[in-house]
Order: structure tokens, then C-alpha cells, then sequence
């Protein structure tokens, strides 16, 4: 600050007012260029969440641990549902961006169609942590971190279950698929891990293969269309728990009994899907686990101290029989 020429009180005053302010504005403008892009100095973090929607089971809990942890963390969060429309995510990433809020989370609804929006948060300076779902971005810079499944090994181990029940089938084995909403990371990967497994056994064919969303409505209208068309189906492989017990409906109205004239395999692993596995109507299940709030709020703390974090970290899961289901239900968290 320059030396300041004697004035008259009142215009000291002033003068004296004047830079008290423009210290301050300076320090406050400083404060967002640490990254955070928040301008408070109380040490609470702000984070902006985007979330899918609520079309699961899986994304209920999801939601509730992230609400959960925030809570627990001391995290502020600004939590926006997209209702499953990626223009929804990309309109609350750009909210977030002018609240400047100190880190931005989501799970991209779909891989593609994230650079601008990521490259606006990162002109702003607020670091973005991906969880759940990943985007195709070829800039990794765009994001900090992934937290989150590896869709593919679940397909895989799904795949891989039913080669091992059908090594012995003479014939062909007629397999339909639900998948998960088109474009989404965990429907295009598991498609691609349960369809590498089963090469291994050519009797095993997926006749038919089509989106449900991730829902129990879609579940059930694709089953029932598959059913029309395919007099003779021996396997239902469902991207989720959700789309396998609507189509549960469409088997069970369709005279056939799930679990036994048709083999339901599902992924996901949440309670109503747990209990139509003890039940004997699904025939197995590989986990995924929704729980993600806790290490989410972990890295938002580590990400908004400029800690490094790894760039990808990936959640514990295993499968369940219809054997481990029944022991497991009782102590399910979701
Ligand atoms: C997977 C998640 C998927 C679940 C579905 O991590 O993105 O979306 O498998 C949910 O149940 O709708």
C-alpha cells in the first residue's frame, strides 16, 4: 500500500475505511484461488452433489449414505436428483460452480458428453470427484479421482458362475439380458464382462439383449416382450437386482417359475434382491456395493487440502448363492 498524504479527519476516515476494505476484498478473492473456490474462512467444506436419480434400490442407498456421511463428515452438501437426465447433471454442476462451492461429486448418468462442463469446473478451480459411474473423458486432469465398481469383473463373475452350473448342457442355453440404461458405464461394462465369460462355453447364447433402466417397471415390460418372442428361454441375466424382480412379475404371470424354469442371474446384491436369492427365485448375485459415503467424504477432505489421492479406487464386493444369501440377510446394511 502506498504512503498515505495527511488528510482532514473525516476524509482519513474514509481513506482509512477505504483500504481496510480493499485488503479485505483482496484476501477474500485470494481464498479463491486455493482451489476451493469457496470464499468462507470457517474451514467447512461445501460440496455439490449430483446425483443419478432414484430409479433403484441401489441408488435409494446410495443416496442415504452419501446424506449420512455428509452429515457425519461435517461436509455442508448441495444435493440436486437428476431424475436420470444427464442435462439435469450438467445444469447442477454449473449451479455448483457459481455458488463456488469447495468440491464438486457426481455420478455421470452417462460415459459420455462430460468435457465442457468438467472443463468449466476446472477453469473455476473446483476440483471434481466421480463416484459410482466413470465418464470416456480422454483428459484425466478433468477429475480428481474415481471411487467406485468395476462393472466389467462384475459381468465377469456372473458370466463365470453360470459356465460353471452349464458345463454339462448338451444343448444350446438361451440366454436374455436386461440391460442397464444406454450409455451407462455399469450396463455398458457388465454387458462386456458377462459376454467375454460365457465365450468360454459356445452353448451358452444371449438370444436377446435390451435396456430396462435400471428400473422394475423396465424389468418387467422388456421380460415380457422377450417371453413373446422366445418360446424357449433358460437364463435371465439382469444388470440389477431392480430390472430382475420386475421381470419376476412377467416369468411368474407367464406360467414358469423363476429360479427353476428360468436361472436369474442379477448384480447389485440390495435386500429385496438378497431375499428373492434365499427364496430360490434368483439363482445368484454379484455384489455392488452402494455404501460409498464415507470414502467419498474422505477424499473431499483430502482433494480440498490439495492432498494427493489415488486416481481410481475401487470397492470391496463379493457374490452370493442362494445359500450365502440366507446367511447374509439378517446383517445387510442396505
Ligand atoms: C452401479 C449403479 C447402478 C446399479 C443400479 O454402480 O450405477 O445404477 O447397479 C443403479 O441398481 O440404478
Amino acid at each position: 500500500m502506498g504512503k498515505m498524504r495527511t488528510q482532514s479527519a473525516p476524509w482519513r476516515a474514509a481513506a482509512v475505511l477505504a483500504s481496510v476494505l480493499l485488503v479485505g476484498g483482496v484476501a477474500a478473492c485470494g481464498n479463491s484461488d486455493t482451489g476451493g473456490g469457496g470464499t468462507k474462512d470457517d474451514g467447512k467444506i461445501t460440496m455439490g452433489f449430483s446425483q443419478v436419480g432414484a430409479e433403484s434400490g441401489w441408488r435409494t442407498a446410495n443416496t442415504i449414505s452419501i446424506k449420512e456421511a455428509a452429515t457425519a463428515a461435517g461436509i455442508e452438501l448441495k444435493f440436486d436428483d437428476a431424475q436420470q437426465k444427464q442435462e439435469n447433471q450438467i445444469k447442477a454442476i454449473r449451479n455448483y460452480i457459481q455458488q463456488k462451492v469447495d468440491v464438486i461429486a457426481f455420478s455421470p448418468v452417462v460415459e459420455s458428453g462430460w468435457d465442457t462442463v468438467l472443463k468449466e469446473a476446472k477453469d473455476a478451480g473446483i476440483p471434481v470427484i466421480l463416484t459410482d459411474r466413470s465418464v470416456d473423458s480422454a483428459d484425466k486432469s478433468l477429475y480428481k479421482t474415481f471411487l467406485g465398481s468395476d462393472f466389467v469383473k462384475e459381468g465377469r463373475l456372473a458370466g463365470e458362475w453360470l459356465v460353471e452350473q452349464k458345463k454339462t448342457a448338451s444343448g444350446p442355453v438361451n440366454i436374455v439380458e436386461l440391460q442397464g440404461s444406454t450409455g451407462a458405464a455399469p450396463a455398458n461394462d457388465r454387458k462386456k464382462g458377462f459376454a467375454e465369460a460365457i465365450a468360454a462355453n459356445p452353448n451358452l447364447k444371449v438370444i436377446a439383449s435390451q435396456t430396462g433402466d435400471f428400473t422394475r417397471a423396465g424389468g418387467k415390460q422388456v421380460m415380457e416382450q422377450f417371453l413373446k418372442a422366445n418360446p424357449k428361454i433358460d437364463v435371465l441375466f439382469a444388470h440389477n437386482d431392480d430390472m430382475g424382480l420386475g421381470a419376476l412379475e412377467a416369468i411368474t404371470a407367464a406360467g414358469k417359475v423363476p429360479g427353476k424354469d428360468i436361472t436369474i442371474i442379477t448384480i447389485d446384491a440390495v435386500k429385496d434382491g438378497m431375499q428373492a436369492l434365499a427364496d430360490g427365485k434368483f439363482n445368484f448375485i454379484a455384489e455392488c456395493s452402494p455404501l460409498l459415503g464415507p470414502q467419498l467424504m474422505d477424499l473431499a477432505k483430502k482433494v480440498k487440502a490439495g492432498q494427493e489421492v489415488p486416481a481410481r479406487i475401487e470397492t470391496e464386493e463379493t457374490t452370493f448363492t442362494t445359500e450365502q444369501a440366507k446367511e447374509a440377510l439378517p446383517n445387510r446394511k442396505y
